[in-house]
């Protein structure tokens, strides 16, 4: 007898069973292919979202701790319970909806972003990454879809504010910050409260390395490469650190009509100086820093007296700190010169809400890359210029965003705007990486 046929057959079999053993998790994968979120409850819940703190110019101002904020907490709350996750809110504020696995040795895989918005912002910054969240749960729910790892959503307190509950997450929120004021005028500890946090026991939300399997966030881009370039998804591989300071300038408030142009200590002009200071700096060197005075005051306030006194805000961001702490001494430099010649004093005092820049975990970047291109979309590795909750979150887990585009890569605006299909796409793109994880792509 012919013995090669049957040794062709043997081999073949034992090739089948070989790809096998080697691809469990392709293979587990199969039953999910086909799984995809529901497009128009997303847009929907984000429209709704939209009516807490909704303003004049179609976005909204929903500032941490605000009745708004609370509104829209509350409603997002709502949709966590109908999604099946067990409802609790954290010694820092932080909404967090559990839903157990199959494993209870496992850590949670966590997913989520921010409720609060900045004063006239838009509908999508943050939005997205909770509706999304939830809607992934949604979605594991109506299809009987018991992962192995406890899932949960979370809902960060104070995002805009300086990464307020994600900072208490990782043990980085110091009694000193939570006495800085926050946008909406409360102090960080007063708002806590607000939300049914309890500032002094923040111990208690400590997550140490190893206590949580990943964390994702869904965001919108805020910034317009990924329109520009017709690319579907952002892949990101790093977040810019940002540091705020508060630049207090005192000068000598007197009668605007009676005192000369050249016996003046005009606080509000040596603030001119200064901001077209920081602007030069920040630009005489090549990269991607940017430096933003976005706040200021002037005391007394009266077009018939001399500025005495000046208060404003010093934001820079850039992926190194070593950059923004360069950039930040030359406008020191910049500033005594200035107050010399104005006759004034430039005091920088550093706000407690500094974020470190942090890279993503590189095996979440493949996952989420791998997850879009087997839905047929495009993505680009890409550096985050805004801040995320996510970059507190990298330092104690594995951590990844998707973004999607912005059009006309505006945010912080009522003019803020994302499509729906591709908010749909980033959704799709984060329930297939929840699963990934779920079946072992980190391990
Ligand atoms: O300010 C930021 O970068 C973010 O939107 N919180
Ligand atoms: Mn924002
Ligand atoms: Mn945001």
């Amino acid at each position: 007898m012919n013995k090669r046929p049957v040794l062709f057959i043997f081999i073949c079999l034992g090739i089948f069973f070989f790809c096998q053993a080697i691809s469990p998790a392709q293979e587990s994968d199969n039953p999910y292919q086909k799984l995809r979120v529901n497009s128009m409850r997303i847009e929907q819940r984000i429209l709704k979202l939209a009516e807490f703190g909704r303003n004049p110019e179609g976005g909204v101002s929903r500032v941490a701790f605000s009745e708004a904020d609370i509104q829209g907490r509350n409603y997002a709350m709502s949709l966590m319970k109908e999604a099946g996750l067990k409802v609790r809110i954290d010694e820092a504020g932080n909404i967090i909806g559990r839903r157990e696995g199959s494993n209870p040795e496992l850590p949670p895989i966590l997913f989520g972003s921010h409720l609060d918005s900045v004063p006239n912002g838009g509908k999508y910054d943050g939005s997205l990454g909770v509706i999304g969240a939830i809607e992934c749960v949604q979605v594991f729910q109506e299809n009987g879809i018991i992962t192995r790892h406890p899932l949960e959503v979370v809902v960060f307190s104070d995002e805009e504010g300086g990464l307020v509950g994600s900072r208490a997450m990782i043990g980085r929120l110091t009694p000193e910050a939570l006495e800085v004021v926050s946008l909406g005028g409360m102090t960080i500890r007063q708002g806590i409260q607000a939300i049914g946090g309890s500032p002094d026991k923040l111990s208690q939300v400590r997550r140490q390395k190893g206590d949580i399997k990943a964390f994702l966030e869904i965001h919108i881009e805020q910034g317009s490469l990924l329109e520009s370039k017709t690319i579907d998804i952002g892949v990101v591989e790093g977040i810019v650190g940002i540091n705020w300071w508060e630049v207090t300038i005192e000068g000598f408030s007197n009668h605007a009509g009676t005192t000369p142009m050249d016996r003046r200590q005009d606080a509000l002009l040596a603030a001119a100086h200064l901001i077209i200071a920081v602007n030069r700096v920040v630009t005489s060197v090549p990269g991607r820093q940017v430096g933003t005075v976005g706040r200021i005051k002037a005391d007394p306030g009266a077009p018939n007296v001399i500025p005495g006194r000046v208060v404003m805000s010093l934001e820079l961001r850039d992926l190194s700190a070593e950059k923004i702490y360069s950039l930040y001494g030359k406008i020191e430099e910049e500033a005594k010169a200035i107050a010399e010649k104005t006759d004034t004093k430039i005091m920088f005092s550093p706000i407690e809400a500094a974020a470190v820049p942090a890279p993503t975990d590189p095996r979440v970047r493949k996952v989420v890359a791998d997850s879009a291109r087997e839905l047929g979309l495009t993505s680009i590795l890409m550096p985050s210029g805004a801040g995320h909750d996510a970059q507190e979150m990298a330092k104690i887990a594995p951590a990844g965003m998707i973004f999607v585009p912005s059009v006309g890569g505006i945010s912080h605006s009522p003019r803020e705007f994302t499509r729906t299909k591709d908010m749909v796409n980033g959704v799709n793109v984060l329930l297939k990486t929840i699963l990934k994880i779920d079946r072992g792509a980190l391990d």
